[in-house]
């Protein structure tokens, strides 16, 4: 009883001065159960992503109700700062800020930017876990390996299909890159993220927002889903096993809510293990909600290199031995997001985008190689690697929250490059973009382009444009390419953003798509990469609101 009481005790005091500094706070205004609903599903489908299922902040501000509910007599914060209030969130939210966030006034009607604003004044609620058992009670496996094609049943070129996310459809279209045509439409989870391949270049596996996950058989007359799971309520990333002797073995996809990741059998998709990413930061926080951003698989070792978000720890794991898991958990710096290889493939680059660095894992050490400052919001997707006339090998990476692109010198073994070596790890030189707000770069090794878009950007002109640089002299202006205006399209009232350039198998074509509104036609808009002439467009009516593409060759062999 007395102990009961000890406890009790030192709880409350550790719950004090919480309740002292809200003791000011005025009431949360007031939903009904139906505004709440509401407001969940828009804060899932628009704001999580950013902000966090607990609203703790990461790429964006926090908006835990003690920043956003209003003071009662415009009290100051500590650091200076007014509380925020109905008003003043609906102004962000419509508006945007500079800081990054985007403008929702042509995405949300005025009665839901007025309803998000008092939403985010409310405390977050906090969606249920995600269990090994309710994976299992999630999985379908549609049709059994024994049961699908031994061998390719079509004659499409499958190193050339582009798996193209259809991202408020719902959908994957995958498009037959020699003929530019609508292979087959697939239902997949939500606003699928990324589309990656297996080592055999048969299966795609997506990613969809809602966590479900799937696998797509190509040897089929036409692409088949052969097996579904849910991997959680939030989700971005998955990738094979790709070490020799591994192949396709794994599959591991990785979570925002819960905050964990998922081992599942690679051809099936029955899970395996989930392990949380629950811990402490860099700076040691405990942190309830370490998302799992970008997950790549090594080719030198048996290992998946997981980039924790909020913790900044970069963990290797080992799949030899899933049941006696080991993992090397490196530091780095918070807000880890994308990225992709160096050249060489020793060496994962993946932004810490708001802590403006890029982090340089060593996969054959296990250890960190670099932390490399930046421009402000690096983005890279997966980056472009090219060989810089001046300073050999670099990795590239565009910038949301400046207008530049970032050229990061890499080492490498080949004693060609030696002569670089005092470069590697540096900036040497940033690229000039007309405005902010890029997201993909992207080149080839058989091109001289090097493509960037700005899909963020407030400006119409930018952000419905793409721009080409020279390799070989990156100090020319890049070349602007209107892609709406080169969609044929008519003209709408709604900005259509170009983005995330992607090349071909061959490396000779570059693939755009114009993201327009639900109901806007889209496009995918194909240029000849020597001539930068539009080659095809295509405007299918099905083509609702794409994003990501997924070339299969140039994914299998991390060509970009
Ligand atoms: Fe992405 C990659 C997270 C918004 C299109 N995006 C990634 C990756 C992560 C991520 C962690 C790396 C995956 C990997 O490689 O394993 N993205 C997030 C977000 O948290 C964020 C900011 C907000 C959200 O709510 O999801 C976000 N992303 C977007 C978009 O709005 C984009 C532009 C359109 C869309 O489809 O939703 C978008 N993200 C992409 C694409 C990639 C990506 C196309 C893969 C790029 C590549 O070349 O590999």
């Amino acid at each position: 009883m007395q102990k009961t009481r000890l406890i009790g005790s030192a709880l409350a005091m550790a719950i004090l001065p919480m309740a002292m500094s809200s003791a000011w706070a005025q009431e949360a205004p007031k939903l009904s159960a139906e505004e709440m609903e509401k407001g969940k599903l828009i804060y899932f489908e628009r704001c999580a992503g950013c902000h966090g299922v607990l609203r703790k902040g990461a790429t964006g501000k926090n908006l835990e109700p003690h920043w956003t509910k209003t003071a009662p007599d415009g009290t100051k914060l500590e650091g200076g700062t007014l509380k925020l209030g109905t008003d003043r969130l609906e102004k962000i939210i419509s508006y945007g800020t500079e800081g990054g966030m985007v403008n929702y006034d042509d995405i949300l009607t005025k009665e839901e930017i007025n309803l998000m604003a008092r939403y985010i004044q409310n405390p977050p609620p906090v969606p249920p876990e995600f269990s090994l058992k309710d994976m299992k009670d999630s999985w379908k496996l549609i049709v059994p390996v024994k049961d699908r094609p031994t061998k390719q049943m079509n004659k499409v070129n499958l190193k050339n299909v582009f798996a193209i996310t259809l991202r408020d459809a719902g959908k994957l279209a995958l498009v037959d890159g020699d003929t530019h045509k609508i292979w087959k439409i697939l239902d997949t989870g939500y606003a699928v993220h990324i589309s990656r391949l297996s080592a055999s270049g048969r299966y795609v596996y997506t990613v969809g927002r809602d966590g479900l996950t799937t696998i797509i058989d190509m040897y089929y007359e036409e692409p088949t889903t052969v097996a579904t799971v849910r991997l959680g309520s939030d989700a971005r990333s998955v990738d094979t096993s790709k070490f020799k002797g591994y192949e396709d073995k794994y599959l591991i996809g990785g979570t925002y809510w819960p905050p964990q990741y998922s081992i599942m059998d690679g051809e099936t998709l029955e899970p395996i293990k989930i392990v949380s990413t629950r811990g402490n930061t860099v700076d040691g926080e405990y942190h309830p909600e370490p998302r799992v951003a970008s997950i790549v698989a090594s080719l030198t070792k048996p290992e998946w290199v997981v980039n924790v978000k909020e913790t900044g720890m970069i963990q290797l794991v080992d799949y030899s031995d899933i049941k006696n898991l080991k993992t090397t958990t490196i530091e780095s710096a918070k807000f880890l997001h994308d990225g992709g290889w160096d050249a060489s493939g020793r060496y994962f680059m993946v932004a810490a985008n708001a802590s403006n660095k890029v982090a340089a894992v060593d996969t054959k050490t296990g250890k960190l190689a670099a932390l490399v400052d930046t421009a402000k919001i690096p983005h890279p997707g997966r980056g472009a690697n090219f060989v810089h006339p001046e300073f050999g090998p670099v990795w590239s990476t565009g910038h949301l929250g400046d207008a530049v692109v970032s050229l990061i010198s890499t080492a490498s073994d080949d004693p060609k490059f030696a002569k670089y070596k005092d470069h590697n790890w540096k900036v040497v030189q940033q690229l000039k973009m007309p405005g902010a707000g890029n997201l993909f770069v992207k080149t080839h090794p058989k091109s001289k382009n090097f493509w960037a878009d700005a899909p963020m950007n407030p400006e119409r002109e930018i952000a419905e444009a793409v721009f080409v640089f020279d390799k070989a002299d990156l100090k020319k202006d890049p070349v602007r390419l209107d892609v709406a205006k080169d969609s044929g399209l008519p003209e709408s009232k709604a900005i259509r953003r170009a983005v995330q350039p992607e090349y071909n198998e061959a490396g000779d074509e570059v693939w755009i798509s114009l993201w327009g509104g639900k109901t806007d036609q889209s496009a995918i808009v194909i240029y000849d990469d020597k001539t930068l002439k539009v080659k095809k467009v295509i405007t299918d009516p099905a083509v609702v609101t794409p994003t990501g593409k997924f070339n299969v060759y140039n994914t299998m062999h991390d060509v970009y």
